[in-house]
């Protein structure tokens, strides 16, 4: 029997991306927008490498979760010390993926709540729905908020994703994680 989750492997283009018939999720935004924690909240393990220094790798994770569902997290884009190359290499990396991957059923987009949608959000959110990938926005770290300064985050970015829904979550606190989980599952 095979041990879930695990993760599977790393790869940068399609030639080593690991085949399979099930499904895949994957997550993106910025770097340090959270998207490793929150796989690992997801999987309730510990598999992805989470870190405070943003942008460090340019290459896609994939993890398995379920017997048929695959976790990918891609490298966030917007961080700025990346060199010229390197960043051709992360658009080439991340545009092959989503336009190629048919295993790809949606793409959660990650954004610290705090921090708002930025111009570089709503960039990906133009260019997924150029592709006619399905979209859900998932603002992150909520627990860095009271309830007050939550609610007008919130608001101000709603106004700006409309008419997309955005799910609140903090992997910190555990919270949001059940209802990315019933949208996979669904
Ligand atoms: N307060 C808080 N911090 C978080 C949360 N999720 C991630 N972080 C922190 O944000 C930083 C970046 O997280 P990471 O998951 O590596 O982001 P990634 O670059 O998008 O993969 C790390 O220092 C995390 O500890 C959260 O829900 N709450
Ligand atoms: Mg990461």
């Amino acid at each position: 029997m095979e041990k879930l989750p695990h993760f599977i492997k790393s790869a940068y283009f399609k030639k080593d991306y690991p085949p399979h018939e099930g499904q895949e999720f994957a997550f993106l935004g910025a770097s340090n927008s959270g998207k490793s924690s929150l796989i690992n909240g997801i999987l309730k393990r510990s598999l992805c490498k989470t870190s405070s220094k943003p942008g460090h790798t340019a290459i896609i994770n994939f993890f398995k979760w379920e017997k048929s569902t695959i976790l990918v997290d891609l490298p966030g884009y917007g961080y700025a010390k990346r060199s010229d190359k390197e960043q051709k290499k992360w658009r080439r990396s991340i545009e092959e993926y989503l336009k190629t991957r048919d295993q790809l059923k949606l793409c959660f987009i990650l954004f610290d709540l705090k921090r708002g949608l930025m111009q570089n959000d709503l960039d990906l959110l133009e260019w997924l729905a150029d592709l006619e990938l399905s979209i859900i926005l998932v603002a992150t770290k909520v627990d860095k908020l009271n309830q007050k300064e939550r609610s007008l985050k919130l608001k101000n970015a709603k106004a700006v994703a409309d008419p997309l829904d955005i799910v609140l979550t903090s992997s910190l606190k555990k919270q949001g994680l059940d209802k990315l989980v019933e949208i996979m599952h669904f």
